[in-house]
C-alpha cells in the first residue's frame, strides 16, 4: 500500500496545552476535538505514520472482525459517506489506507510527531503540568496528557531461552515487517492460536512448504463469511447510517448484533440448533448475540461450544487433529472469540501440521528451529503469533509518574485501577482512552474510542469555561468503580478463563479482569451522568497558586 512519503519532522514546542501519546484511531480523532476547542496539541508515536494497531499488525491475513461498515468513525458525516469500503470485513491495508485519508482530510500530521517514543511523562505539582520526555530529546511542558496508547499495542514476545541461536527469520504478528515477506518453498512454525495465529495460517499455509503450529490452548473461531461489498447492503447503512450509529452507540458491545433476547438453556434444542446455524452461516463475533444467556450461564454456554466444536469435528477430517482444535479448556467466548477464512479446513492440508503443546511446551529455540516436549523441529523461519501485554503494557512502560513520585507501573503492580478506565487517582490531567475500567476491549473499539475522545472533549471544555486547571480522580471514586467493574465481571463467565482480558498471558501479570463488561450502553450513560452532575468523583481545582476555585 502506499504511505505519504515521510516529511521532515517538525519542531516540538516547549510548551504546549496538550500532549497526545498514540497517533491511532484514538489519537487521530482526539487531536481533531483538540484543535476544536481551541487548544494546541501535539501527538507523538513510535510509528511512521497514522494507524496505531492498523500501522503494526500487517501480518499476512490480517482483518477487522468488525464489519467495515461499523468499523469506521461516525463524527463526521462526511467522512462516512465518501469513504468505500471494498469488503465486508476490511482487511489490514485497507483500514490503514482509511487511517491515512482521515488525517490527510482533517490535515493531522502537522501535529503529529512520528518516530518518537514518550520516555517519560512526570507531573508537576506545583505547576499543575505534565513534563514529556521523547526518546528524540524533546522536553514538552503540557497542561493535558492523553494516553491514546492502545489496548494491544505492547507486543509480547515469550522469553524462550535461546531466541537468538535461531539461525532462520523470527517474526511477531504484532511488529510485522513493512516489505513484503515470502514464505515460499519454507518451512515455517506458528506459534500461538489466538485471533493473530487463526487469521494468518491459512494464508502463510497457502504459501509455505509446510507449517507446523504449536497450539498451547485451542481457540473458538467462527467463519467470517468476508466477501466483496455489496453496494446495496454499503448503500442501505449510508442511507440510515445516523440512525444505526445511535443504536450502536447504545448496544452491549457498541455492535449492531441484532441480540436474541431469549435463554439458550430454556429454548428447545432442535429450535436452539436452528438459532446456532442461522448465526454460523451469517458468521462473524455476533454469534456470541445468539443468546441473552451465553457469557452468564455455564449449562446455556455449553451448548453454543457443543456446537462449534460439533462445527470444528465435521470439518477437521483427521479426528486426532479434530479433537485437539476442539476447544475444551474455558466457555465460549471467555477468551476472545477468533473469527477466521477457512482456518479449520487448513488443517486438512498434506503441509500442516499441528503440535499440542499444552502438556509438553516449547522448552527453547535451537540454531535449526526449536524443541518442544524433548522433539525437535526443524524451520527457516517461525512466526510468533503470542499477543501482547494487553491494556496496561503501554501505560506501566512509559515511565509515568504522579503525585508525591508515585509512578504508575507502582500504583498498578496489583493490577490497574481507574475511575472509569478514563483517569486514575494521582496523576492528574491524564486522561486515557479506552483503558483499563471501560468497556474498551469488550467493544467495537471506535464506538468506545469516539465516547471517551467526545467525553474528555467536553471535560476539558467544561474546566476551560469555569477557568479549571486541574482534573483528578478521586480515591473513594475509583475504589467505588473499580468494586463495580469487578462485581459486573463476577456475574460472567470470563473471570473463569486464563485470558488477556485477566491478565493471565503475562507471567507474573496480577490476575484481575481488566475491561468493563456492564456494556457499552450502560457505560455511555454512567460517564454522561458523572459530567452531567457536575462530574461527580472528580476533584477539580483553579489555576496555580490560587484558591480552590468556587463551582
Ligand atoms: O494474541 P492472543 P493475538 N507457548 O494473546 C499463545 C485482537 N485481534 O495476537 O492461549 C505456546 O490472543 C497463546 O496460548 P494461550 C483480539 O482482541 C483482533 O492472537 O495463552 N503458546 C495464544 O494461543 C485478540 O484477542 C483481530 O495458552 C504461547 C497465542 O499465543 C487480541 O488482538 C485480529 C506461548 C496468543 O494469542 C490478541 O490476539 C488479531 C508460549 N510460551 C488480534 N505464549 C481482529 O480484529 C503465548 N502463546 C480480527
Amino acid at each position: 500500500m502506499t504511505q505519504p512519503a515521510a516529511s521532515p519532522r517538525g519542531t516540538v514546542p516547549h510548551e504546549i496545552d496538550t500532549v497526545v501519546v498514540g497517533a491511532g484511531f484514538g489519537g487521530m480523532y482526539m487531536l481533531h476535538r483538540l484543535r476544536g476547542l481551541g487548544l494546541s496539541a501535539i501527538v507523538f508515536d513510535v510509528a511512521a505514520g497514522v494507524g496505531g494497531t492498523w500501522y503494526w499488525n500487517r501480518y499476512p491475513g490480517a482483518r477487522c472482525d468488525v464489519e467495515s461498515m461499523q468499523y469506521s468513525y461516525s463524527f463526521s458525516d462526511a467522512l462516512q459517506q465518501e469513504w468505500r469500503w471494498s469488503e465486508v470485513f476490511a482487511g489490514q491495508p485497507e483500514i490503514l489506507r482509511y487511517a491515512n485519508h482521515v488525517a490527510d482530510r482533517l490535515d493531522l500530521r502537522r501535529d503529529m510527531r512520528f518516530e518518537t517514543r514518550v520516555t517519560s511523562a512526570i507531573f508537576d505539582e506545583t505547576a499543575h503540568r505534565w513534563t514529556v520526555r521523547t526518546d528524540r530529546g524533546d522536553v514538552v511542558s503540557a497542561r493535558y496528557c492523553v494516553m491514546a496508547t492502545g489496548c494491544l499495542s505492547a507486543a509480547r514476545m515469550p522469553d524462550f531461552p535461546g531466541l537468538a541461536s535461531f539461525a532462520g527469520k523470527t517474526y511477531h504478528t504484532g511488529q510485522w515487517p513493512h516489505e513484503d515477506v515470502d514464505f515460499t518453498g519454507l518451512r515455517v512454525g506458528v506459534v500461538g492460536t489466538g485471533s493473530s495465529a487463526i487469521q494468518s495460517i491459512p494464508v502463510i499455509a497457502a504459501q509455505a512448504a509446510h507449517v507446523t503450529v504449536f497450539q498451547r490452548t485451542p481457540n473458538f473461531s467462527i467463519p467470517s463469511r468476508n466477501g466483496p461489498m455489496p453496494d446495496d447492503y454499503a448503500g442501505s447503512w449510508k442511507d440510515s447510517y445516523a440512525e444505526r450509529r445511535a443504536e450502536a452507540r447504545m448496544a452491549r458491545t457498541g455492535i449492531l448484533a441484532y441480540p436474541n433476547d431469549r435463554s439458550a438453556i430454556e429454548t428447545p434444542e432442535a429450535e436452539r440448533l436452528a438459532v446456532y446455524e442461522q448465526r454460523w452461516e451469517s458468521g462473524g463475533t455476533t454469534f456470541m448475540a445468539a443468546f441473552n444467556d451465553l457469557i452468564f450461564n455455564k449449562a446455556s454456554n455449553d451448548t453454543a461450544a457443543e456446537f462449534v466444536r460439533g462445527k470444528i469435528r465435521a470439518m477437521v477430517k483427521d479426528p486426532a487433529k479434530a479433537d485437539l482444535l476442539a476447544p475444551d479448556s474455558h466457555p465460549i467466548g471467555t477468551k476472545r472469540i477468533c473469527v477466521d477464512t477457512d482456518y479449520y479446513l487448513t488443517y486438512n492440508r498434506p503441509n500442516v501440521d499441528l503440535v499440542d503443546v499444552r502438556n509438553a511446551p516449547i522448552e527453547a529455540l535451537t540454531p535449526d528451529g526449536l524443541r518442544a516436549g524433548g522433539k525437535e523441529y526443524a524451520f527457516d523461519a517461525i512466526v510468533f503469533a503470542t499477543g501482547f501485554d494487553a491494556m496496561t503494557g503501554a501505560l506501566t512502560r512509559m515511565g509515568i509518574v504522579g503525585r508525591g513520585g508515585e509512578a504508575l507501573a507502582d500504583k498498578w503492580e496489583a493490577g490497574p485501577r481507574t475511575y472509569l478506565g478514563l483517569m486514575t487517582a494521582g496523576f492528574p490531567n491524564m486522561f486515557m482512552i479506552t483503558g483499563p475500567g471501560s468497556p474498551s476491549v469488550l467493544s467495537n473499539m471506535i464506538v468506545s474510542i469516539e465516547q471517551h475522545v467526545d467525553w474528555i472533549a467536553g471535560c476539558l471544555s467544561h474546566l476551560n469555561m469555569r477557568q479549571l486547571d486541574c482534573i483528578e480522580a478521586t480515591l473513594p471514586a475509583e475504589d467505588g468503580w473499580v468494586r463495580h467493574v469487578n462485581e459486573v465481571a463476577d456475574t460472567t463467565l470470563y473471570p473463569s478463563a486464563a485470558s488477556w482480558y485477566m491478565g493471565a498471558n503475562i507471567p507474573g501479570k496480577p490476575r484481575v479482569f481488566m475491561p468493563y463488561i456492564g456494556g457499552v450502553g450502560t457505560y455511555r450513560e454512567k460517564c454522561d451522568a458523572v459530567a452531567a452532575n457536575g462530574y461527580e468523583g472528580f476533584a477539580l481545582t483553579g489555576p496555580t497558586n490560587a484558591a480552590v476555585a468556587a463551582e
